[in-house]
C-alpha cells in the first residue's frame, strides 16, 4: 500500500540532526536489520518486511521513510553474510534512471542463489509499476539490478502491494518468478493481477486478471508447491464487516488457471474507535489492518496451508477484535478445512493466549519437515492491549494441534501514528505485513519492531525499526 506522502515540501526535514538513541540499544536475541544512522529526524520509520536466503546470505526488505528522506526512494534493504548474526544495511533498491521505488517489498531466491526483489515502482514520466530486480551479485556485497517494470492492465491505473514467489522446485518450471497484486484501475474498483518470468527475470509476461469475484479486493500472495503448481490468494471484500479468503491455482507455470474458490469467510477485524479516528479498519493505538492471507505449500505431500486474521466473535463492536486463523486444503486447494484459531481456543495444546486482546499481522511458512509456523502481532502481554510482541504458532502434525511461543524479547510500545510522528508516513500505520521463511535449523522472521526508544520534541517515543531473528527450531 502507498504509504509516504509527497517528498517536496518535507525536504527540509532531511537537513535536520539524526535521532540519537536512548537509551543505547540492548541486541540481544533479536539482531536489528537497519542502520539508524540513516535515519532522518523525523523520519524514522522502517517497516514492513520481507526476507529471503540463499545459504549464509539473507536479504530483508522494508519500507525505509529515512531513506526516502534522503534519495527519494522508499524501499530499502539490509543483508547478512553470516547467516544473519550480522546486518548491513544497503540504502534503498535502485530505482530505474528518473524513477523511483514506493515500497512493498517482497523477495524470492531461485536455486542458483538469485534473489528477486519486488517493489512498487515509477518510471521517470511518474507511471505506476510493479518493478522486480534480480541481484547482479551477492559477494562480497548484495547489489541489485535496477527493476524491471511491469505495467498493469490499465496504463492509468495504480498498480499496489505486490508479492512474488519463485519456482525453486528443480521441476518443469523451475527458475520461474511470479508476481501477484492489486491494480486500482482509473475507473475504479480493484482487480488482483498475475504476471511471470520465464527468462529469468529479463522480461514479465502481459498481466493476466486472477480475481473474478467483486470489484473489491487486495492482498495478494502468490506460492509455489512441490509439482511447480502455483496457489494465488488474496482477500475479497465482502461488503458490510465480511472478508473472505479467494484462492486459484495454476498447473502449467501460470499460463491457465482453474476457478476461483473461497478458502474462508470471516468478520473482518476492526477496533471501533480507532477505525472511527483512521477512517480505515484500525485496532487499538491507531494501527490501519487489512485481513491479507499468507499461504505456502508443505514441499513433502503438496499439502496447502493458509493463515489470516479476523474478528473471533462476529462483532466489530464487542469482544477480541482480532484472532489469527488457519485452514488447510489436502486435494490441492479444492476443499478447504474449518477455520480453527491457532492463538486459543481447542487447538492449541501450549502457551494459548487467555485474553481477548489482539493477535494480527499473520505470516506462515512451511519447514523442510513439513512443520507449520505463522508469525504475528501479539499484545497478550498488556492487559491495555496496546504493547506488541511478535509470537509465533508451531505445528508438527499438520496444522491439527498449535504450540505458542513468544519470540520478543521485550514487548514494544506503539508510536502517535494519527497522525504520523514521521510526517513523511501516512497516518496509521505501522507497516502491512512481516514476513518468515523457514530452513531445516530454524526459522528466520523479519518484523516491525518499535522497542528502540529516541529523543523526540515531545519527549521520548517507540521508533519503528526491522528485526530479525535465528536459532528458533522450526
Ligand atoms: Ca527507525
Ligand atoms: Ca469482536
Ligand atoms: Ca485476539
Amino acid at each position: 500500500m502507498r504509504v509516504y506522502y509527497r517528498l517536496a515540501a518535507l525536504l527540509v526535514i532531511a537537513v535536520l540532526a539524526t535521532a540519537m538513541d536512548c537509551p543505547p540499544d540492548e541486541e540481544g536475541l533479536d539482531v536489528r536489520v537497519n542502520d539508524t544512522a540513516a535515519d532522518g529526524f523525523f523520519n524514522t520509520t522502517q517497516s514492513e518486511t520481507s526476507i529471503a536466503r540463499f545459504g549464509q546470505i539473507v536479504v530483508v526488505g522494508f519500507n525505509d521513510s529515512g531513506e526516502f528522506s534522503q534519495t527519494g526512494s522508499f524501499t530499502g534493504y539490509g543483508y547478512s553474510l553470516d547467516g544473519g548474526g550480522t546486518f548491513t544495511d544497503a540504502g534503498v533498491l535502485p530505482p530505474v534512471v528518473g524513477g523511483q521505488n514506493a515500497g512493498d517489498p517482497a523477495l524470492g531466491v531461485d536455486r542458483a542463489g538469485n534473489f528477486y526483489f519486488a517493489t512498487l515502482a515509477q518510471d521517470a514520466a511518474g507511471g505506476s509499476f510493479i518493478g522486480v530486480a534480480k541481484t547482479l551479485t551477492t559477494s562480497p556485497t548484495v547489489v541489485f539490478d535496477v527493476p524491471v517494470l511491469i505495467p498493469g492492465l490499465d496504463p492509468a491505473g495504480f498498480q499496489d502491494k505486490e508479492l512474488i514467489a519463485v519456482d525453486a522446485t528443480g521441476g518443469s518450471y523451475d527458475g520461474n518468478v511470479y508476481v501477484t497484486w492489486t491494480e486500482f484501475p482509473e475507473a475504479g474498483g480493484t482487480r488482483i493481477l498475475f504476471s511471470r518470468s520465464v527468462d529469468g527475470g529479463l522480461t514479465y509476461s502481459t498481466p493476466l486478471q486472477l480475481s473474478l469475484a467483486g470489484t473489491g479486493v487486495q492482498g495478494s500472495v502468490p506460492t509455489v508447491g512441490p509439482n511447480g503448481e502455483i496457489y494465488a490468494a488474496w482477500e475479497g471484500f465482502g461488503g458490510g464487516t465480511t472478508g473472505h479468503i479467494r484462492v486459484r491455482r495454476s498447473n502449467d507455470g501460470g499460463l491457465t488457471w482453474g476457478g476461483e474458490l473461497s478458502a474462508a469467510t470471516f468478520t473482518r477485524k476492526a477496533d471501533p474507535s480507532a477505525t472511527a479516528s483512521c477512517q480505515r479498519a484500525a485496532l487499538n493505538g491507531n494501527i490501519r489492518v487489512l485481513d491479507f492471507p499468507s499461504i505456502a505449500v508443505d514441499q513433502n505431500d503438496g499439502n496447502v496451508y493458509l493463515s489470516y486474521a479476523a474478528d473471533p466473535d462476529g462483532n466489530q463492536a464487542s469482544g477480541d477484535d482480532g484472532d489469527v486463523y488457519f485452514v488447510s486444503s489436502s486435494d490441492g486447494g479444492a476443499t478447504w478445512s474449518t477455520p480453527i484459531t491457532i492463538n486459543k481456543g481447542p487447538a492449541v495444546v501450549s502457551g494459548a493466549d487467555g485474553t481477548l486482546n489482539d493477535n494480527f499481522f499473520p505470516f506462515l511458512s512451511v519447514a523442510p519437515n513439513g512443520n507449520i509456523n505463522v508469525i504475528f502481532y501479539d499484545r497478550r502481554n498488556d492487559t491495555g492491549n496496546l504493547r506488541v510482541d511478535l509470537y509465533r504458532a508451531r505445528s508438527t502434525d499438520g496444522g491439527q494441534t498449535w504450540i505458542n511461543e513468544r519470540i520478543t524479547e521485550n514487548s514494544f510500545g506503539i508510536p502517535t501514528l494519527n497522525p504520523n510522528f514521521d510526517p513523511l508516513v501516512a497516518a496509521c500505520y505501522m507497516g502491512d505485513y512481516n514476513w518468515v521463511i523457514s530452513a531445516a535449523q530454524s526459522i528466520y522472521p523479519a518484523w516491525g519492531d518499535n522497542r528502540r526508544e529516541v529523543i523526540s520534541l515531545t519527549g521520548n517515543r517507540p521508533d519503528p525499526d526491522v528485526y530479525f531473528r535465528d536459532g528458533v527450531a522450526p
